[in-house]
Formats: C-alpha cells, sequence, structure tokens
C-alpha cells in the first residue's frame, strides 16, 4: 500500500504556518467560527446541511426530506425540493449584481470579454432557447467539447437552464474517446468549437468531433459549433448549426426548468482501475450546496474577489470552481483559454497583475513547471492584490509548497491545499485559511459536515498517527456522486463494496498525524496521475493493445518532477521483440496510437520492449516489480516466485 519513502519524507516535514492576523480579523472564518460549524455537524449531521441547504440555495419548491438513506448507498439529499443550478447562479444576483462583472475572459492571442452578470443571464438564456429550438429538454444529455472560453460556461448554465445533463469532455481528448462519452451518455446534442488557442497552435476540436461522428454516436441529431479561431473547418449544413446563428436570434429570457434536487446536473466521465471511464453522475441540489460552502469556507471568498481557478472546464475542478460554485456565490471569476507559458513564462503572473487576481488557484504540477522557470518571471509582476492561494489534483510536495509560499506569497498568504475527487463534488479536506494552521504537504483537517477516517485492511479505524490506511468517508455528504451513469452496480462495487456498503472509499491511501492532519499519500489501486490528470492503467494498456503489431502491455506510474507521475509503458510485440532502429520507429508510432486512441496527454514517456512480462504463477502481472524496474531501483524483491525470473533482466534493459 502506501509507498514507504513517500510517508518518510511527509512524516518528516514539520513546519506549521498558523494564519496571520490580518487575515483572520476579515475571514468569514475564524476558529470560534469553525468551532460552533463543526460542533452543529456533530450535534446533527443531517440538519446541519439542511440548515445551510435551505439557508445558502434558493429554492422554488422547499424540501422537507433532508436525506433519504433507504436506498443507501444510494444516497438522496433535499428530495421532494426543486429548485434550478442556473437560477442559482445567476437570476439570484440580477438585482444586487446585474452590473457586476462575472466573468472576465482573457484569450491566448490576448482577446479580452467581460460578461456582467445581466449579460451572462441574458446569453445564458438565449443559448437556453436555442437548445430548446434543437428539441433538448429535461434530462436529454448534451456533450460539450470545448475550449476554456466563456461559452462553455454559458453551453454548461445553458443546459443546466432547462434540465439537459451536461457531459464535458475535456479538450485534450482524441476523437475516440469523445465518440466513446458520446456514446455512453446517448447525447443528443454535441456543442463544440472550430477550434481553440492553446500553446500557439489551434486545437482541432470540430474535426475531432467530426472524426468521431463519422465512427457512430448515432444518438446525436445536432452539433452547435461555436466559431473561436475562425480556421476553415468542415461544416454539414444538414446536422451542424453555427452558434452566432443559432443563438442570436433568440429571446433573452428563458423560464428556469425547476427539477427536483435529485435531478442529475451533469456526468463527468473520469477513469479508474478497471474497464472504460465512469460517467460520474451528480445531482442538482446537494452538489451546489457542496459548491457553494466549500467557495465560503476554504476560499474566503466575498463580493470583492476575482477568483481565478486555472482548471479547465473538462474536470471536475473546472465545475466546481470555474462554473457552479463561485457564480453560485455571486463572485467575479477570471477565465483564460491557453498555456502558461505563451508568449512567455510570465503569463499567468501578468494575468494576475492585469486583472487584479485576488485569489489564485491551481495544481501542484503547474506551481513545479513554474517553479523550474525561476523567480524572475513572478518578480516583474505587481501580485499584490493576490490575498489566497489554492492547490489541487495531487499530493503537492513540501518544494513546491514552499516556493509557491515564499515567491508568490511573499510568506504572508494562506495557502490551501485542497483535497477532493470528482466524485466527492467538491472540496473535502482542506484548512479553512484564517482559522486552520498549514502544513506543507499536508490538506490538514476534513470541512464541516465532512465525516472521514483511515481505516485497514479490514476496515478498522485506524487510530495511532503513524499508521497508513485506506482513505473512507463514513457518512453521507450533499454534493457525493449519486452513481455511475448507467451502471450502478458499479457505483456500489467500485465505491462501497470493499467494506460492506458501510465507508465510500476514496481510493487513496493516507496517513493522520498526532494533530489529526491528512497526509495523502496516492492512489492505492491502478490509477496515474499525471499533471494532475486521472489516467487508468488499464485504458492505456487497452490503447497500446489494439495496435496490430502490440500483444500484450503493461502501464505503471514513474514520479517525474514536474508531471507527479509520468506513463512507463511495457510491451510485448507479436512476432520478435524489436530492437534498435526497429524499436524507435515502433514506439514512436505507439505513442502516436496512444494519442489517437485517448489524448495526447495519456501518451507515454518511456516505452520498453521485451518477451514477456513478469508473471506469478497464477498468471498475474508483477506491478510492483514492473514500478520498481521503472523508477530504475535495484530489485530487491523475491522474483523466486515468478514463472518467468530470467525476464527481469531483459525487462530492466539489461539484455
Ligand atoms: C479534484 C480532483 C482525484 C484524485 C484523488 C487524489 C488526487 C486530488 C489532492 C490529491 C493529494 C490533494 N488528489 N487533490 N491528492 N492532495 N490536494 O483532482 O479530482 O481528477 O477526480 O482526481 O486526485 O489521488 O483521488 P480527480
Amino acid at each position: 500500500m502506501a509507498d514507504n519513502k513517500n510517508l518518510q519524507s511527509v512524516l518528516t516535514e514539520t513546519r506549521v504556518f498558523p494564519p496571520q492576523p490580518g487575515f483572520i480579523e476579515k475571514a468569514r472564518l475564524n476558529s470560534d467560527r469553525l468551532a460552533a460549524l463543526h460542533a452543529a455537524a456533530a450535534a446533527d449531521h443531517v440538519g446541519f446541511w439542511a440548515d445551510l441547504a435551505k439557508k445558502e440555495l434558493g429554492w422554488q419548491t422547499p424540501f422537507t426530506t433532508a436525506l433519504d438513506d433507504s436506498q443507501a448507498p444510494n444516497y438522496a439529499w433535499f428530495t421532494d425540493g426543486k429548485l434550478n443550478a442556473s437560477a442559482n447562479c445567476l437570476d439570484r444576483h440580477l438585482d444586487a449584481r446585474g452590473d457586476k462583472i462575472a466573468i472576465r475572459f482573457e484569450g491566448e492571442p490576448g482577446d479580452l470579454k467581460n460578461y456582467t452578470y445581466r449579460e451572462l443571464h441574458a446569453e445564458v438564456c438565449r443559448t437556453a432557447n436555442a437548445l430548446k429550438s434543437f428539441g433538448v429538454g429535461k434530462g436529454d444529455r448534451v456533450v460539450i467539447y470545448m475550449p476554456m472560453v466563456p461559452e462553455a460556461v454559458i453551453a454548461m448554465q445553458a443546459c443546466a437552464r432547462i434540465g439537459a445533463i451536461h457531459s464535458i469532455v475535456f479538450g485534450g481528448f482524441s476523437s475516440s474517446s469523445l465518440k466513446d462519452r458520446i456514446e455512453g451518455a446517448g447525447a443528443k446534442l454535441l456543442i463544440t468549437a472550430d477550434g481553440g488557442h492553446r500553446a500557439g497552435h489551434i486545437v482541432e476540436l470540430k474535426k475531432a468531433a467530426d472524426e468521431a461522428l463519422a465512427q457512430g454516436c448515432d444518438t446525436i441529431e445536432k452539433v452547435l459549433v461555436l466559431k473561436r479561431t475562425g480556421h476553415d473547418v468542415g461544416f454539414d449544413a444538414t446536422r451542424d448549426v453555427w452558434w452566432h446563428e443559432a443563438v442570436a436570434a433568440q429571446p433573452a429570457r428563458c423560464e428556469p426548468e425547476w427539477v427536483e434536487s435529485e435531478h442529475p446536473l451533469f456526468l463527468l466521465y473520469t477513469s479508474g482501475s478497471t474497464g472504460k471511464p465512469k460517467g460520474i453522475q451528480h445531482s442538482t441540489g446537494g452538489y451546489l450546496l457542496g459548491a457553494t460552502m466549500s467557495c465560503q469556507w476554504v476560499f474566503d471568498l466575498r463580493d470583492d474577489d476575482v477568483f481565478w481557478c486555472t482548471a479547465d472546464v473538462g474536470w471536475i475542478t473546472g465545475h466546481s470552481y470555474v462554473a457552479y460554485g463561485p457564480l453560485a456565490n455571486g463572485a467575479t471569476i477570471l477565465m483564460y483559454e491557453g498555456a502558461p507559458t505563451v508568449p512567455d513564462a510570465g503569463r499567468f503572473w501578468k494575468i494576475c497583475q492585469e486583472h487584479g487576481v485576488t485569489i489564485f488557484y491551481t495544481a501542484p504540477t503547474a506551481i513545479r513547471a513554474l517553479m523550474k522557470l525561476g523567480d524572475d518571471w513572478p518578480k516583474q509582476y505587481d501580485l499584490s492584490k493576490l490575498r489566497l492561494l489554492g492547490s489541487v489534483g495531487e499530493p503537492i510536495n513540501p518544494e513546491a509548497w514552499m516556493w509557491f509560499h515564499t515567491v508568490i506569497g511573499k510568506e504572508k498568504l494562506p495557502i490551501v491545499d485542497t483535497w477532493w475527487q470528482t466524485e466527492t463534488g467538491a472540496i473535502m479536506i482542506a484548512p479553512i485559511p484564517g482559522a486552520v494552521p498549514a502544513k506543507p504537504g499536508s490538506c490538514t483537517k476534513p470541512l464541516p459536515g465532512i465525516a472521514v477516517e483511515v481505516v485497514d485492511e479490514a476496515g478498522e479505524i485506524l487510530t495511532s498517527p503513524d499508521a497508513g490506511g485506506y482513505l473512507v468517508v463514513t457518512k453521507p455528504w450533499p454534493s457525493m456522486l449519486r452513481t455511475v451513469w448507467g451502471d450502478n452496480e458499479r457505483y456500489i462495487k467500485t465505491y462501497w463494496g470493499q467494506f460492506n456498503n458501510k465507508y465510500y472509499v476514496a481510493g487513496d491511501s493516507t496517513h493522520r498525524d498526532a494533530d489529526g492532519y491528512y497526509w495523502i499519500l496516492g492512489r492505492v489501486d491502478d490509477v496515474l496521475n499525471v499533471s494532475g490528470h486521472r489516467l487508468g492503467t488499464m485504458e492505456i494498456e487497452s490503447a497500446l493493445v489494439s495496435h496490430p503489431q502490440v500483444a500484450e502491455a503493461a502501464v505503471v506510474g514513474r514520479p517525474h518532477e514536474v508531471k507527479g507521475e509520468s506513463v512507463f509503458a511495457f510491451v510485448i510485440c507479436r512476432g520478435d521483440r524489436p530492437i534498435g532502429a526497429a524499436a524507435e520507429k515502433l514506439t514512436k508510432e505507439l505513442r502516436e496510437h496512444v494519442g489517437r486512441e485517448i489524448g495526447a496527454l495519456a501518451k507515454p514517456d518511456e516505452i520498453r520492449f521485451a518477451d514477456n512480462l513478469p508473471k506469478t504463477r497464477s498468471g498475474k502481472i508483477m506491478r510492483r516489480l514492473l514500478r520498481s524496474i521503472a523508477k530504475g531501483e535495484e530489485i530487491t524483491q523475491d522474483i523466486s516466485t515468478l514463472e518467468n525470473p530470467g525476464i527481469v533482466a531483459q525487462l530492466a534493459g539489461k539484455e
């Protein structure tokens, strides 16, 4: 389970950074107020959340049932209430904040565009009316495959407004991944763009969409296409509709469709240890409550903030902390389309300066990459408006934390290291910036109303501070996933099966120190975390094996300085093992093949060809051994139980 080296490095971290008095004074939560929230949640877990749901969300029909656990572990929250997520994010703010900027946008080429709440509301209504004109209604699925532009958020909000279920596919995924997700969701409409700008290139979204639709996707009736780049793309007039033509003529009012609290707001596909990616299904009321409260508690979000979460809307972080949480709170968000280093390594800091960003939320992989580029870049810009920094996606190593703290935070800004998952919908474990002292590398303690524990293989709760175990959630929470789209059995088996439906099993290992602080060690399953992106080893293996020359493949993660983990593949070919120039040629081909099958983010960094994989006598691939080999470690493990111990030297590249 826990990697000992990792455990050692976090166990020796002893620095503590308490909140600064100036921050505490103005903070939404200080330690007294936080203690009161924890006490309320401990006294009445369900009542605690029900009170917040009544106070913080706008309901068209108030609920009377807070939690229905009769079908556990399929929990349902606020079941008889009705609301609309888009009305909560937009209409609610029109009176007090109609002229306030909701979205500040900067494209990679430098183009700027702002939307006030009133303008955003009108544009969402027009888009919602356009969707209706295509026959899209409550419960229909809409796949969104777009660049990071305001229209991506508008598309999400428009779906929510009419009760359609959106499923976003990250623009970096290939046509083949897009097709799988469209077919999985049975989507009626695809919303895409001609392309997006990324790292000085055009991302060919429409081209990939056309390829996906040419391979199947029979449920798609229309494709709504945003003109972003303006370059030439294919256009099928019987199926494709330009956004500017379909949306502009629509009325700027659209009554929200009031949906049951449990009505699915969206699906988001994510990788697991087995099979194809799962469609994680989120609810409307519970999800929105989690996104709303975590913005207030963890980011201390206030009316004068400019909140920049750098995540793409293709990931859960972009759902909860670009599209839904900040807008539900009436905040101003910043969206940036492109890469952090275009035209130079100062781009992120220049954006912070020019847009007056106050809260900056990013991933450790970005922090490490920016750190490598040197301190001179951030030093050229005025970062004095920043008041809070955040991290998400993978464990942040203390070195990167300290750089963030000293160079960006000038040794005074709080850093919130936030642990959560696609499945949890919202942040679960994170410091409350005005109340909880930070320790570099620890996501600190669970939020109010979130019950987590560390358990051993038998499901026993571990209390000893040094013990590493499984991270589990012991009580249902409003923003939890509801099911796996179309496969409830898989939901139960994957997340609840291990301990007899008693605990939600996150799939991470962790350890809790004597102060009750959590230190996440990483995944316990075959899921890799490459630059903060979740990838299943099985998905990459299937992609490799679908190449005609590959007979078998095993993929493991290898620690990487910037990406966190990189993809290392062991490949067994049909026929002879390629060597020299033949091996080089095939490596290149396989990398491209995986890029086509899944997306560029899944391309193996290294491929090693061998005659066989190390297998136990029962035929299981010994992955632990492959991980050691990938790291270049001296093999000290007992290989005598292998069916083919002789293969180890070859796998290690020694033959
Ligand atoms: C939000 C998001 C979830 C997995 C999760 C864990 C890792 C995320 C982390 C973290 C340590 C943090 N993870 N945040 N590990 N510290 N602050 O990233 O969702 O893409 O579903 O990934 O990411 O391993 O299980 P998702």
